[in-house]
């Protein structure tokens, strides 16, 4: 199990005929075109089931399918939840119109009065990942941060165990754009049993001096079994 390397969008992919000849497909970002399946539950915060608390105030997640807050990190309140026409486009972080669907989450991170807190969301896959059987899983989700703390964010992507909390990061990146969405999203290799997704802020120093604020959508978790991950099989 690798970690491959984070990528923006845009990635032109290599083929799987290059994967034969030359390099393993496992060695670079899959191919956009790669045939994978959505294996996460409620990707773009559409499916809410109850009246969610206003963004800002504890258990904002209340009633958004797979979405609970995430374990472990300090945090200064909890993920939110943006719902149209509520809180959508403008609410107390500023405006920004969903990217995809209707709804769309957000969470704060970085250095507050001294401390550094950060929120956690986490996500629900269909079902836990095969144990012992490794298979390339392809993760992404789009950011932008907020208009009223538009200070740059530094994010990570991990998939997650709910019983063991064994944890492997997939994307490390920083987002810093206040006037769109941008994808951040990684590769990797895995035959561990992970059934959870967690974005959460991660503390990088530099620029943990100022609490930001950013928002989150159209998040992906896609299993990928055929292409280059067949190809590259026959290569080891
Ligand atoms: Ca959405």
């Amino acid at each position: 199990m690798k970690v491959l390397q984070n990528i923006q969008t845009l990635f032109i992919g290599i083929t799987c005929l290059a994967s034969m000849s030359i390099v393993a497909c496992h060695d670079h970002p899959l191919d956009s075109n790669n045939n994978c399946t959505e294996i996460l539950v409620n990707p773009s915060f559409e499916s809410i089931t109850g009246t969610t608390p206003n963004p800002g105030h504890s258990g904002a997640l209340t009633g958004v399918e797979g979405w609970v807050k995430g374990p472990g990190a300090p945090q200064q309140n909890s993920p939110d939840i943006y719902d149209s026409p509520q809180e959508i486009p403008k609410n107390f972080m500023g405006n920004r119109t969903p990217l995809d669907g209707n709804n769309y989450a957000g969470i704060s991170q970085g250095r507050h009065y001294g401390n550094y807190l950060n929120e956690s969301l986490m996500g629900t896959l269909q079902s836990q990942l095969p144990e012992g059987e490794e298979r390339t899983y392809r993760v992404s989700a789009w950011f932008s941060t907020g208009s009223v703390r538009r200070y740059p964010s530094d994010i990570e992507i991990l998939l997650y165990n709910s019983q063991t909390r064994e944890e492997l990061q997939v994307v490390d990146a920083r987002v810093s754009n206040s006037q769109n969405w941008e994808e951040l999203s990684g590769s990797v290799d895995a035959n561990k049993a992970f059934d959870r997704l967690i974005i959460r802020g991660i503390n990088k120093g530099e620029n943990g001096h100022t609490l930001s604020y950013t928002y989150v959508d159209k998040v992906s978790v896609q299993e990928c079994t055929s292409g280059c991950g067949d190809q590259n099989d026959d290569l080891r």
